[in-house]
């Protein structure tokens, strides 16, 4: 995959301060993954989370909750990760997740040039319901696909550049 951003690390969530005043040495963090249908979320999501990969695909169906327990700056980080299905079907429900996301992933296929184009509809969605500080990252994957490729890294870049997230 190819990230559209320096890093996957995220800033900590409003609303975490403890009583005395410093962070918690504990926080969650709510990340959101969003794209077309097919272009790798899931396969994403559970290479992260359990570090394997599945060859098949299998449709998402809805909305699912993946979590993981990191350790960022000696502190303990749960990641709720949440994985949407990104068919038309769900897309109005996927927009109630926005809420209380610090992260949001977008990922298109770079094999498929419809998943750029759509990036559009996913970036207005997120202007419209996402909360204004969220991060996002543009992930660019199936990048071992080289010899189908049909969207170069510049065409990424420039989806950034035309939404000003750099
Ligand atoms: N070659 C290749 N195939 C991938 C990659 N990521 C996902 N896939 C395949 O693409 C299909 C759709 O993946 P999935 O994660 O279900 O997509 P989702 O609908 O966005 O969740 C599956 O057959 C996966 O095995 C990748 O990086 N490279
Ligand atoms: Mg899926």
């Amino acid at each position: 995959m190819e990230l559209m951003e320096d890093q996957l690390v995220v800033a900590a969530p409003p609303g975490e301060i403890g009583s005395s005043g410093s962070r918690q040495e504990h926080s969650t963090w709510k990340i959101i993954v969003v794209g077309d249908m097919s272009t790798g979320k899931t396969s994403i999501i559970e290479r992260y989370c359990d570090g394997h990969f599945m060859e098949y695909y299998k449709p998402s169906t809805g909305i699912d909750l993946k979590k993981k327990i990191i350790n960022y700056e000696n502190k303990t980080i749960f990641l709720n990760i949440w994985d949407t299905a990104g068919t038309e079907k769900y897309q109005s429900l996927i927009q109630l997740y926005y809420r209380g996301a610090i992260g949001l992933f977008i990922v298109y296929d770079i094999t498929n040039l419809n998943s750029l184009h759509n990036l559009e509809f996913w970036m207005k969605n997120i202007d419209d319901f996402a909360p204004s500080n969220v991060v996002r990252i543009l992930i660019g994957n199936k990048c071992d696909l080289e010899s189908n490729r049909k969207v170069s890294t510049e065409e990424g870049q420039l989806v950034i550049i035309m939404n000003c997230y750099l």
